[in-house]
């Protein structure tokens, strides 16, 4: 069963603090499901995945916005994420392809209000006309204790793969820790939608949970059959603990 507003597609989104494994368990289960699924499988990311929306990334992700606060900096995902939707997510989802996409409208709810302080009317008011009826049909909330996550991004850098600290990434442990908090909320709040997987964990348990999860939520998308990892039948509780 998809959502109303993805057209035939499926749309799974991945949240979570910085390091917490998201474009890592993308790749893994974005190569699972085009080898089980049968269905075209298109990955992005947030803020990005259009080349227009990729130049509102850089600014934001260089600080450019920061100076205007958390209503501006919102308003600014919004724009990247409309063109996303409009070029990207919206017409793959209808031809009826799984889409994953690496953060989407819970990060606005994460980063610009609970730890920015946006008021949550103006959130709710934006993501209506910005997201409208483009839900997600699952969001798999990656968590783990902040840092950890940032001592994983902090390895990842000092490996070279990457260049400098990030705005959000400079943020102080105080912010990160209000970023988890607002993460389990979320899925606390919506636990239809959301599941939580411990991201604590190596990343083949963290997939194993990944996969027992999509197969028990969306179990129209692979064809039945056992190995799937294990499958905890409460919505909204933590996945990956007994991996
Ligand atoms: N933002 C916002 O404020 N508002 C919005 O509306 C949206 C976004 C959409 C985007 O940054 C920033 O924009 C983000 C929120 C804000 N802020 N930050 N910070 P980004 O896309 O550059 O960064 P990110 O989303 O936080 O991703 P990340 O740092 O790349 O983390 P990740 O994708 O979750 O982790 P990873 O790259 O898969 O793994 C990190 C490292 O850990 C890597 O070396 C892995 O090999 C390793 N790893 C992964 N999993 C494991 C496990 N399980 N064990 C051990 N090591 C692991």
């Amino acid at each position: 069963m998809t959502a109303p507003g993805t057209g035939g597609g499926t749309f799974i989104t991945f949240e979570g603090g910085e390091g917490a494994g998201k474009s890592t368990q993308i790749r893994r289960l974005a190569a699972h499901l085009r080898a089980e699924s049968g269905r075209p499988v298109l990955t992005t990311r947030e803020p990005g995945g259009s080349p227009k929306a990729e130049r509102i990334r850089e600014a934001l992700l260089a600080g450019l916005a920061k100076p205007y606060g958390p209503f501006a900096e919102a308003l600014l995902f919004s724009a990247a994420r409309i063109d996303h939707l409009d070029t990207l997510i919206r017409p793959a989802l209808g031809r009826g392809e799984i889409v994953l996409c690496d953060r989407f409208a819970d990060s606005t709810r994460a980063y610009q209000g609970a730890a920015g302080g946006l008021d949550p009317d103006v959130l709710v008011a934006l993501e209506g006309v910005v997201v409208g009826p483009t839900r997600p049909d699952l969001t798999l909330i990656l968590d783990c204790e902040p840092e950890l996550g940032l001592a994983r991004a902090q390895a990842r850098r000092a490996a070279g793969a990457e260049g400098a600290v990030d705005r959000f990434e400079a943020e102080a442990l105080a912010f990160h820790a209000r970023l988890r908090t607002a993460f389990r909320a979320i899925a606390a709040a919506e636990p239809g939608r959301c599941a939580v997987v411990n991201a604590a964990l190596p990343a083949d348990a963290v997939e194993a949970a990944i996969r027992a999860v999509v197969a028990e939520r969306l179990p129209g998308l692979l064809p039945a059959r056992a190995g799937h990892g294990r499958s905890d039948d409460r919505p909204g509780t933590e996945h990956g603990d007994a991996a």
